[in-house]
């Protein structure tokens, strides 16, 4: 491991570093030769899909598509560590509450189901059948099945996902907190109601034919490397690429491809972005405006001079509902108040609108420096809005591209995992299963949090995902998984959440993507949605970790049955699905139009496209149309508001940016060095603006504390960062999660969405000591 230090990094993403890289993760795991030919099936056609992200693979790629950071998620999950029965003898949960996350992922893969015993603080192996019946116990002694959340995280299979809320709808409940309440759920909640669906609507043939790329809050380099090969191509057949982030992000500035022999020998690379928009932290939104003012000023001046109109008149008529409103809201707002919220001049909204303007095709892509904001959804729709005026969706080489994260969250969500599920879906399931699902909405991450503090939540089971550190206000979620009667995980690795448990607890050890499925004496496949709506199918290839190892999907069926003692359907026992994915796969086709013929049309050579309507033009919104929306710029911004929280120390309160370092996945580490920004051998550091720095007597290099400023008096404090001057907007700091989780207050979320406001956090920075 190296030793701290700051040290600026001058080289193009990917390149020989990326190369390297990989070779040290296997050689950590202990698997150099195995875990490279795991690597050689990962996204190929008969082996699984990365576990690593949700970015599309292509079809017709025949050699391996190199991705350090899929790598990485390959080689953790392929391990040679195993943590035994006999290590949780040897340590107990306080003592292995004093590990750090990185050394509890570290010790590898669980192997025995496992019980806490609290007469001597040790996890203690049990049999299967065991930990079910404790599981039906808990869960068929709570007077209302509203007392139960199950979380989901995003690697999920389509099947697991399926069988899972279809047993917790048995069950009787919708509470389904997700990984993607904290992550795209602006994009869930802001895009049906203006285009029809929550996902994206491109392909990557769309990529391929697009000229200008928008990309928004999202850093590629390091969480979906596979897209720097579009982004490489787009540039180098001319394309114009716009990065609009807090931070200039090496990935989006250059990238040289590891399987280019000129880029990797001229260790130069390519130019990726040839505008770069650094706005203030959730300026976003602002910014988007000022850019449509633009383009409204524009046109009215080519009208006026007989030019020919710059809107697509046509489309707009055609297509669209609204746009009269917004087009008088847009004009009325003034240029110094867009500037100000959005912390770009005047004149580079006009440029980068010249951009937009001069593209034919047109696509935008987001990530978490959109949705986790206060005004997400409002920001996601004036994306929308700014595409729409030049009928950039739904046209090839055009449309919107929200950056999912984990491998299958949008197919968990498809798939009916879902706290406020939809009429006719539940009607649909309902037919599907001969049965009535429960109609009361359920409850999102942070309000499943809330009820465990108000002890209207009693029982939380986790399929995979590590809660205790992945959500808001560390020690209020703690507090509240303390205070469950049982809580449960399903995982692959040792985590966190699984020692900041409930007065009885399980973790539930399960088979990892990677990994050989074997049930009904054939080998099982499982399938994904990727972040452009493909749905494939994954096959493990490697031998499991432990012969103790159960599939996601078998576990479901074990907590179901001896939850509910019989199946659903009429049949005996839940088992039978798991005998044959075909039959989960039926129900899944048999409850979603969209699946119809599921088990042959997944089984074509590089799976099928969902259904994706406005990729069509079709708009399934309320009035059959896209929809313009209507934002004012809220009258006070978030920083003002936490500025008057803090009373007298209004003026020092600063925004951060609560980000991925490189080697992380969530709250897995894998090491402790994010080589793009400088950063090595930590975590602890927080990057700041030198000059906001200056102003307040401190020093890049000298150690603070960040101090969580809101109105709830609570006292909020991430102890010992090292400060580290650098390029960022005045106003603003970053630093990583999950360190700084505990800034992150319970109810600072995204309007109507509900998800935490993990990239605007109020804080202020304390010297040490002082
Ligand atoms: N290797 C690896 N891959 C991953 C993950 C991982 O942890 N590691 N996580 C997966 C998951 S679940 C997800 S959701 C995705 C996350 O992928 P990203 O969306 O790239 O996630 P973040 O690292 O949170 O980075 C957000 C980016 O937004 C920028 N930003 C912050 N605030 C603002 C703002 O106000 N405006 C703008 N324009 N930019 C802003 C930051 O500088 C940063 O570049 O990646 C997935 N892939
Ligand atoms: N402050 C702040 N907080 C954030 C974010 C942020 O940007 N800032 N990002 C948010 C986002 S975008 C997300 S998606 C969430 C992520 O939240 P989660 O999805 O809950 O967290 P992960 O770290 O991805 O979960 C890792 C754990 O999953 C388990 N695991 C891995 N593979 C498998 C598998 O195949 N099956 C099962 N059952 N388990 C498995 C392992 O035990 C591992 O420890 O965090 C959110 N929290
Ligand atoms: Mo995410």
């Amino acid at each position: 491991m190296s030793a701290p230090k700051i040290a600026p990094y001058d080289r193009p993403a990917g390149g020989w570093g990326a190369l390297k890289n990989v070779a040290i993760q296997l050689v950590a795991q202990g698997i150099p030769l195995k875990g490279a030919r795991t690597l050689l099936s990962a996204n190929q056609r008969s082996g699984f899909d990365c576990p690593g992200c949700a970015w599309p693979d292509r079809e017709h790629a025949s050699t391996f598509e190199f991705c350090e950071n899929g790598a990485k998620a390959v080689a953790a999950e392929a391990t040679k560590r195993r943590v035994t029965p006999a290590f949780f003898a040897a340590h107990s949960v306080t003592e292995l509450l004093d590990c750090d996350d990185y050394t509890l992922e570290g010790y590898g893969r669980l192997t025995h189901p496992l019980r806490y015993d609290a007469a001597t603080d040790h996890y203690v192996p049990i049999a299967w059948d065991d930990a079910f019946a404790m599981i039906g116990r808990h869960l068929r002694a709570l007077p209302d099945p509203d007392q139960a959340a199950f979380y989901t995280s995003g690697r999920t299979s389509n099947e697991a996902a399926f069988l899972y809320q279809l047993f917790v709808r048995h069950y009787g409940t919708n509470n389904f907190p997700d990984c993607s309440n904290m992550c795209h759920e602006p994009t869930s909640v802001g895009l049906p109601p203006v285009v029809g669906l929550g996902k994206g609507t491109v392909t990557l043939e769309d990529f391929e034919q697009a000229d200008t790329l928008l990309l928004f809050g999202q850093n590629p380099g390091t969480n979906h490397p596979r897209m720097l090969g579009e982004l490489r191509e787009a540039a180098r057949r001319g394309a114009t690429i716009v990065s609009i982030n807090l931070l200039h992000e090496r990935g989006l500035e250059r990238f040289a491809d590891p399987q280019s022999p000129a880029e990797m020998l001229s260790l130069g690379g390519t130019s990726i972005s040839g505008h770069y928009v650094t706005p203030a932290s959730g300026g976003d939104f602002a910014f988007v405006k000022g850019m449509i003012k633009h383009i409204l000023e524009r046109d009215a001046q080519a009208r006026a001079d007989s030019l020919p109109a710059l809107l697509d008149d046509a489309f707009i008529a055609e297509h669209t509902r609204g746009f009269e409103t917004f087009a008088a809201d847009v004009r009325a707002e003034r240029w110094d108040d867009l500037e100000r919220a959005a912390g770009v001049s005047q004149a580079q909204m006009r440029r980068i609108a010249d951009v937009y303007l001069r593209g034919e095709r047109v696509i935008a892509t987001w990530g978490m420096g959109i949705t986790q904001h206060k005004h997400a959804v409002e920001t996601i729709q004036m994306i929308v809005n700014l595409m729409l005026l030049r009928g950039n969706i739904g046209r090839p080489g055009a449309g919107l591209c929200p950056v999912r994260g984990h491998s299958n969250v949008q197919g968990d969500r498809t798939v009916g995992i879902n706290e406020k599920p939809s009429a006719a879906f539940l009607e649909r399931l309902g037919k599907a299963f001969d049965f009535d699902p429960p109609r009361r909405p359920g409850l999102g991450v942070v309000d499943t949090i809330a009820a465990m503090l108000e002890g209207r939540i009693k029982v939380f089971i986790g399929m995979g995902g590590n809660f205790a550190m992945a959500t808001p206000d560390t020690p209020r979620a703690w507090e509240g998984l303390r205070r469950c009667d049982l809580s449960v995980h399903v995982a692959t690795k040792l985590n966190r959440s699984h020692l900041v448990h409930g007065r009885d607890a399980l973790i539930l050890p399960c088979l990892g993507r990677t990994e050989i499925d074997m049930q009904g004496g054939a080998v099982q496949g499982v399938t994904v949605e990727d972040s452009m709506s493909m749905v494939h199918l994954s096959y493990g290839i490697n031998a499991p970790a432990s012969e103790h190892l159960r599939s996601e999907p078998a576990i479901v069926a074990g907590m179901a049955q001896a939850t509910l003692g019989r199946g659903p359907a009429g049949r005996d026992d839940w088992h039978w699905f798991v005998e044959d994915y075909d039959r989960i796969r039926d129900g899944i086709a048999a409850t979603f139009e969209d699946f119809a013929d599921f088990n042959r049309r997944v089984r074509r050579p590089g799976g099928f496209r969902l259904d994706v309507p406005p990729s069509q033009r079709r708009w399934l919104t309320p009035n059959g149309r896209a929809n313009f929306t209507t934002h004012a710029l809220p009258r006070e911004l978030p920083i003002d508001v936490a500025r008057r929280h803090a009373g007298a120390r209004g003026a020092d309160v600063l925004q951060l940016a609560t980000i991925r370092s490189h080697d992380q996945y969530n709250t897995t580490i894998y090491g402790l060095n994010d080589r793009y920004r400088g950063v090595f051998g930590q975590r602890r550091v927080v990057f700041a603006n030198p000059e906001d720095l200056d102003a307040r007597g401190l020093r890049a290099g000298e150690r603070i504390d960040l101090v969580g400023v809101w109105d709830d008096g609570v006292e909020r404090r991430a102890e010992d960062f090292l400060l580290v001057a650098y390029d960022i907007p005045r106003g603003s700091v970053a630093a990583y999660y999950p360190e700084t989780n505990g800034l992150v207050p319970l109810d600072a979320t995204a309007d109507g969405a509900g998800t935490p406001t993990s990239k605007s956090v109020p804080v202020l920075l304390e010297r040490r000591g002082g």
